[in-house]
């Protein structure tokens, strides 16, 4: 066991193991039997429609295997419990085919054709064979589903089935969560979105804060950042913040590196990628839960973590601002591989420097040079980055690349500050050459920035715009990617193993919720 925390280390994995949550389990039951049919005009090219004679018809007793498809009615995470009879004694094994889906599209596709390169193992299907008869089945394993098929019968006796259930489990408490009322001035279009966001944070809610419930299932320091603000907000699980930050501060490395993910297994956390620009998270993420939950003694804890990361990433950056190449492991500001990542990540450790600053503040332990360093290095980066002409910041002086992510991360650590920043901000709306974000995460970074310069109708805009874009195409869920010119993209090689319930997606919410209280 590493330790570079001491004895604080195991400590923190023990609070961890002390603190796991309770899964509240719900019984939802099917709201109609489908088929799905190709459609140009729907979002992947795929639709549902009902099956006629209605969800009865499963209930009806039948001989040889047939193939249903039940609907949900809602995203689920969890498991289904099947009810059912046979005729005589079977005497053969009984086989149960099964597929659980997110999306109609993913319903449609056969997994045999899934070419990209994670995992075909994170695709959710599979058979039961049993060799006993036994009235009450219970799936074992959990899924990430609206909707699930089922292929069962037998050529030498009837079956008949009573009922398929869903058992959605989430550590959630559904009776914390209270809608934006209509009274709020938000739109019903936003009071929609702010639903959505909502649900797609329960569901992810599970014994972690998980990215994604059917894909990674795991705890991801940057996707936790975007949680911990909804549920801030909304079911204010204070508890399951500080569980999953003391997994992840519990499993960091020989130099104190804190990891960018954590996996749980039966027999503890297995901690997975060292991401760069997720560590330097840390720090404006104490700082967002002190000031949800006014916990000092729990932020006072895990501080010298964050201002690890700090000294960690310092040794990055050469004397001219610029980050060494290859002294990293990996920079993650959005899932685009043309994208130049060194240049917003300065800004994000911009933006690290000050709010951990601001967090020693708070718990009245002061370090002024974090700010003069954010202030020297911003002079660096605007003489280096800084184009007259577009009035946009490059990637540097020789790599001319314009994006989003850089704007974006260069006004959130305030490389230039009031009327120059809300400059900036504009002319990044209108600039038709910068690479636009292709996840949901990275465009919340884009409503965070606007939201600090005061620009809320331009969040607004973009809220209404992006978010409303996946209500217009009937998602269940906010997903982990969204093109909306674009609606097979996946940085998988294959859209089968996008996750359509993404937590990093939720975080519109959070800017609703500031809009709602602004105006109330
Ligand atoms: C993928 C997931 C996850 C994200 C990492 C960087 O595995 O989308 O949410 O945090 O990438």
């Amino acid at each position: 066991m590493n330790s570079f925390y001491g004895t604080k280390q195991s400590q923190w994995l023990k609070k961890a193991e002390k603190t796991r949550p309770v899964i509240h389990e719900t019984r939802v039951e099917p709201v109609a039997l489908i088929r799905t049919k190709a459609d140009a005009k729907a979002w992947q090219g795929v639709k549902t429609e009902r099956i006629p004679g209605g969800l009865q018809e499963f209930q009806k007793p039948y001989h040889w295997p047939k193939t249903w498809i039940f609907d949900f009615g809602r995203h689920v995470t969890g498991t289904i419990e099947i009810q059912w009879e046979i005729s005589s004694l079977n005497d053969s094994p009984l086989r149960i085919d099964f597929k659980f889906a997110e999306t109609p599209y993913e319903l449609a596709t056969d997994f045999e054709t899934y070419h990209g390169h994670l995992d075909r193992s994170w695709l959710q299907d599979g058979a039961l064979v049993l060799d006993e008869f036994q009235p009450v089945i219970r799936f074992s394993r959990r899924y990430a589903f609206r909707y699930v098929k089922l292929r069962l019968g037998a050529p030498n006796f009837d079956i008949h089935i009573k009922s398929v259930t869903a058992l959605a489990q989430s550590s959630a408490e559904d009776s914390r969560y209270t809608p934006i009322s209509a009274g709020s001035g938000l739109t019903a279009q936003e009071i929609a979105i702010d639903k959505c966001s909502a649900w797609t944070l329960h569901e992810c809610m599970q014994g972690l804060f998980e990215d994604g419930p059917k894909r990674d299932r795991r705890l991801w320091l940057g996707d936790l950042r975007v949680q911990a603000l909804v549920n801030g907000v909304t079911y204010r699980n204070f508890d399951l913040v500080e569980h999953c930050l003391y997994i992840l501060a519990g499993s960091c490395n020989e130099k104190g590196e804190i990891p960018g993910a954590a996996y749980a297994l039966s027999h503890g956390f297995a901690a997975s990628c060292m991401v760069q620009t997720y560590a330097l998270l840390l720090g404006p993420m104490l700082l967002e839960h002190y000031r949800f939950s006014q916990n000092a003694k729990f932020c006072k804890e895990l501080y010298p973590v964050a201002l690890r990361q700090i000294e960690l990433f310092r040794k990055l950056i050469d004397d001219k601002g610029m980050i060494i190449p290859g002294s990293y492991s990996w920079l993650f500001i959005d899932h685009d591989a043309e994208l130049y990542k060194e240049t917003p990540s300065l800004g994000l450790y911009l933006f690290s420097l000050r709010r951990a600053a601001e967090l020693g503040e708070c718990l009245g332990l002061p370090h002024p040079e974090l700010v003069e360093e954010a202030e020297k290095l911003s002079k660096l980066l605007f003489q280096r980055c800084f184009d007259k002409e577009t009035g946009l910041f490059r990637a540097d002086d020789k790599n001319r690349q314009l994006s989003w992510a850089t704007q974006v991360w260069f006004l959130l650590g305030e490389v230039v500050k009031g009327d120059a920043a809300r400059q900036v901000w504009s002319k990044t709306l209108k600039s038709p050459d910068a690479l636009r974000p292709h996840t949901p995460y990275l465009w919340c970074s884009v409503l965070e920035a606007g939201w600090m310069l005061g620009k809320t109708a331009d969040v607004r805009k973009i809220i209404r715009d992006y978010w409303g874009g996946m209500l217009k195409r009937k998602l269940d869920t906010f997903p982990e990617v969204f093109v909306p010119e674009n609606p097979m993209f996946s940085s998988y090689g294959d859209c089968l193993m996008n996750s359509d319930c993404h937590a990093w997606s939720c975080g519109a919410g959070y800017y609703l919720r500031l809009i709602a209280d602004q105006r109330a």
